[in-house]
């Protein structure tokens, strides 16, 4: 059994209904628990300005699924939620769920690295991280708090998701 936490970020076509529905689909997974969500953030966005304010949250799961039947399960969510990977690095998009941690699993195969290579300087990954587990250390020992201080919010924002 692992306990992971994932990313969700979403900046077109409705990206509160989009987290909304993403975590009702986590929540149905086959072989897994929803133990967790965060709120809801906005956020600006990283990369290109020129696109929209995403929405973001992190997810607490516990699942019995290796880490690449999890990968292809959310990557079936972001499809079925009508993504399309265009070649653009870094562009708008609908839904992307991202594995962020695996337990303390360090994992480097060509479809998926864990822990999630961004996710230390990510506001919009922290601080919903540090809303549902402020306890948090890292495989190498490094306490979420300890990053927390070091991450300006840029504007980060929680939603009211009422
Ligand atoms: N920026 C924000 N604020 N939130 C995201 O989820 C997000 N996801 C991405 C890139 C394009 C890097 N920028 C983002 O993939």
């Amino acid at each position: 059994m692992h306990t992971c936490f994932i990313g969700v970020g979403s900046n077109l076509g409705d990206p509160v209904a989009q987290a909304n529905q993403a975590i009702a689909a986590l929540s149905e997974l086959a072989d897994t628990q929803l133990v967790d969500v965060s709120s809801l953030y906005a956020s600006k966005p990283m990369g290109p300005s020129d696109q929209p304010d995403y929405v973001n949250a992190v997810a607490k799961l516990t699942t019995t699924l290796t880490p690449l039947a999890l990968l292809d399960a959310l990557q079936y969510i972001e499809l079925h939620q009508g993504r399309v990977r265009k070649d653009e690095r870094w562009g708008p998009r609908t839904l992307d769920l991202d594995i962020l941690l695996i337990d303390d699993l360090a994992i480097d195969h060509p479809r998926l690295t864990v822990p999630h290579y961004g996710m230390r300087e990510r506001e919009f990954v922290l601080y919903p991280l540090f809303e549902i587990s402020p306890n948090l250390v890292l495989s190498d020992g490094v306490a979420l708090s300890q990053l927390i201080q070091s991450c300006p919010r840029n504007g980060l924002e929680t939603i009211d998701n009422a």
